[in-house]
């Protein structure tokens, strides 16, 4: 048995240049590890809490010091000793030592940085990958990825309202034709867009962040894209978006004021995606509507849910109670899984458990403030969920995990499993 020797945290920056929380953890058997926690952007309002600093004097408050000394003072001392193998137990003991239901004393940063690192200090103990540790023997598939090709929104200074517009290659044969196709796709985007004189400088997540004239015209070039790489859509590679429609919710409507197109009512916001869903090759769409549009989203998913996935982010915010909801007022059929939503690997765990349980589909996802921490692909093949979003073909805090997953995919060899759930 290997215990844990010392844990203690450090403030780093993520992909955006902000500070966030990097723990280092020792075993007493010589290994060592760390993890480095993501940060959001268009975050759920009922997320862990991320805890900052508000001392304006650095880094515009957004300081991570209370965090890491949560981390040094409060945490580490009580898990010395400790086997790590025991992440349940050790992540109860970190939900205790915060007491708060939404981590707000410690922080879900300073919480899920330790519950990561135990988890990996774990699987190194184990002598396993952390995918092999964290799934079992029968972790094999590997993830089709939603690849962020153009972003808006929250994501962009640009003319697109919806955050998100992705190709997922549900034709290819394995990961590393995956990430092919979509990389192919990506490059002939970039052309096509400079061909038409816009900016082909990129958004928080890599992907193309145009002035486009509406939010459609993102399908079109994507389609376009898809065609001039040489693949069929809808065959080859489909669309999946998420409009992160909290972010432009505004009283009882949704105001699409990037793109100048007006306010919509719930009911026409669900009227629009069925338009373009006979327009486009769209098999997934996530939080099309309001985190707090539960009704919205119920009659979304009446209307579409049996022809695309319909994903819930913020609405779910990775938490079982609002799950279990969803659950019982059919208000999706899908969930983006985010560790930090929640801020333990245990709750994140239960959650997938849930949509199991549920026989509804999940997506690993990233945060659009990254690191180069690849925990995520390892989680992505060890829950078998077989869908992974982490973002464009560029960036290296992107690519980190399309690279950790060519890996996984070499080293489990023939019995590699891809797979596409559409
Ligand atoms: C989302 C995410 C990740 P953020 O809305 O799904 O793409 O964005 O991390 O800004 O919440
Ligand atoms: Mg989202």
């Amino acid at each position: 048995m290997s215990r844990i020797s010392s844990i203690s945290a450090q403030e780093i920056l993520d992909s955006r240049g902000n500070p966030t929380i990097r723990v280092h953890l020792a075993l007493d058997d010589g290994g060592r590890v760390s993890a480095s926690v993501p940060s959001g952007a268009s975050t759920g309002e009922n997320e862990a809490v991320e805890l900052r600093d508000g001392d304006t004097s650095r880094y515009g408050g957004k300081g991570v010091r209370k965090a890491v000394a949560n981390v040094n003072e409060v945490i580490a001392p009580k898990l010395i000793g400790h086997d790590p193998v025991r992440q349940a137990e050790i992540d109860g003991l970190l939900m205790a030592l915060d007491g708060t239901p939404n981590k707000a004393r410690l922080g879900a940063n300073a919480i899920l940085g330790v519950s990561m690192a135990v988890a990996r200090a774990a699987a190194q103990a184990s002598r396993l990958p952390l995918y092999a540790y964290l799934g079992g023997p029968c972790a094999t598939r590997l993830p089709v990825p939603m690849m962020n090709i153009l972003n808006g929104g929250k994501h962009a200074a640009n003319s697109v309202d919806f955050q998100e517009f992705m190709v997922m290659p549900v034709g290819a044969p394995s990961f590393a034709e995956a990430l092919r196709y979509g990389a192919e796709t990506f490059h002939t985007l970039g052309k096509i867009l400079a061909k038409k004189g816009y900016a082909t400088s990129v958004g928080d997540e890599g992907g193309f962040a145009p002035n486009l004239k509406s939010n459609e015209e993102a399908c079109e070039l994507i389609v376009e894209a898809i065609r001039a790489a040489g693949y069929t859509p809808g065959k080859d590679i489909a669309i999946a978006m998420d409009p992160a429609a909290s972010s432009f919710h505004e009283g009882d409507s949704y105001n699409l004021a990037k793109s100048g197109q007006g306010r919509k009512s719930s009911d026409e916001m669900v009227a629009l995606y069925a338009r373009w869903l006979d327009a486009y090759p769209i098999v997934s769409i996530e939080d099309g509507l309001d985190e707090n549009d539960w009704a919205g989203f119920a009659k979304q998913n009446a209307a579409q849910g049996a022809r695309i996935q319909i994903v819930g982010d913020d609405i779910f915010v990775t938490n079982t109670a609002f799950i279990r909801r969803g659950i019982a007022e059919k208000t999706a059929n899908a969930v983006l899984i985010k560790l930090n939503q929640i801020g333990t690997v245990t709750e994140t765990i239960q959650a997938i458990g849930l949509c199991r349980q549920a026989g509804w589909n999940y997506v690993i996802s990233h945060r659009s403030g990254e690191t180069e921490d690849t925990f995520m692909a390892d989680f992505a093949v060890a829950m078998a969920g077989g869908q992974i979003k982490t973002g464009s073909l560029c960036r290296s805090e992107r690519i980190a995990k399309y690279n950790r997953l060519l890996e996984i995919e070499r080293e489990l060899g023939t019995a590699a499993v891809f797979q596409s759930p559409f």
